[in-house]
């Protein structure tokens, strides 16, 4: 079998010498941009965002696993007919997320940031504490980070409420699904997490329209894609009042400009896209695990992490 590799802002040496000692029985070569006339017609391709111009080079590619749990850098090209992609399902990514979600979410209920500030300007003061029970966090996209979020929340007694597309049930956790619950589950939450993927669905679902049911003095954290938030709009309600503050992982552009007002604001906590990192050793044996399963026969539509292109994710 010919695999290729093909992976934007990747360094790919470590990752082509971890899959060639796991898939010695296979040709493993790294797509080259430069030299179409060097790249094999693969029938498997390891990707991150590759261009438009994989695509068009590789008519005859029958699987794409993605190196991300976001396949929306995928859904936005054309794809040959017949491609079925395969995602990340986990891979050490969510207990990442959890960890990254928990320690926004403890940050805002037990008012870290305005402590820290206390002492800094010389005080030595205490806030009342905050009702656990008043604290709901409202996590939207309940699938596989979504749901590890959550355990993670209800380990530290927080309420937590999920929003889906479909009705699902899980334990502990106040449901609701479609568009028409969206107005009152943002009600419900003193913090919203989003962990969708990004669809035409889901695109700037974090606008001010939406935003506003959210109680005043609530809390927002973004770790999905950046095109979930409209940025204006998140702006204009940290200033007015409305929200309470922001954590944001994702952004329109990235790398975040330099200049770009989230930078410095002093309501919103920005990281680099680092929410939950791809790690390779995980990813190398859940990807090397599924590929040989393909190419022992089981169907793509199978495979854990079968992305569904009509429904896109
Ligand atoms: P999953 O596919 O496992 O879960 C997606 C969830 O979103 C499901 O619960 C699904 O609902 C829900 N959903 C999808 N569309 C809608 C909609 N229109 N309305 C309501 N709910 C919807 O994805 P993962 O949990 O693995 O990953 C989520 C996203 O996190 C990725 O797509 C990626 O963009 C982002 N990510 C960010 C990282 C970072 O470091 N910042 C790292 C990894 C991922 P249902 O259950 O009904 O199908
Ligand atoms: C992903 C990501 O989708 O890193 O895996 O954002």
């Amino acid at each position: 079998m010919n695999i290729t590799f093909c992976c934007t802002h990747t360094n790919p040496k470590a990752w082509l010498q971890a899959l060639g000692a796991a898939l010695p029985e296979h040709d493993i070569t790294l797509w080259d941009a430069e030299a179409p006339h060097r790249n094999a017609a693969a029938d498997a391709a390891i990707v991150w965002a590759p261009p438009q111009a994989f695509f068009d080079q590789q008519p005859t590619l029958k699987v794409a696993f993605n190196l991300g749990a976001g396949v929306d850098a995928l859904l936005e090209k054309r794809l040959p007919p017949d491609l079925a992609v395969i995602r990340l399902d986990d891979a050490g990514m969510s207990v990442q997320m959890a960890e990254y979600v928990l320690q926004a979410v403890v940050r805002y209920f037990r008012e870290f940031a305005a402590y820290e500030q206390d002492m800094r300007a010389g005080e030595w003061s205490f806030r009342r504490p905050r009702q656990r029970q008043d604290f709901t966090v409202g996590i939207m996209g309940c699938g596989v980070l979504g749901q590890r979020v959550a355990m993670a929340l209800q380990h530290f007694e927080y309420p937590v409420a999920g929003w889906s597309r479909r009705p699902k049930v899980l334990s502990g956790v106040q449901m609701y699904a479609g568009d028409a619950a969206l107005p009152d589950f943002f009600a419900a939450c003193a913090v919203v997490v989003c962990l969708l993927p990004l669809t035409p669905e889901t695109q700037h679902i974090l606008c001010a329209r939406n935003l506003k049911h959210l109680p005043v003095g609530s809390y927002v954290v973004n770790a999905a894609r950046g095109a979930h938030l409209v940025e204006s709009d998140l702006l204009a309600l940290l200033d007015g009042g409305h929200l309470a503050g922001a954590t944001l992982d994702v952004y329109t552009t990235e790398p975040l400009p330099e200049d770009h007002a989230f930078r410095r604001h002093e309501k919103i906590t920005c990281t680099p896209h680092a929410a939950a990192r791809t790690l390779r050793d995980a990813s190398v044996v859940q990807i090397v695990g599924k590929l040989k399963q393909w190419a022992s026969g089981t169907p793509a539509h199978q495979l854990p992490g079968y992305v569904d292109l009509a429904r896109g994710y």
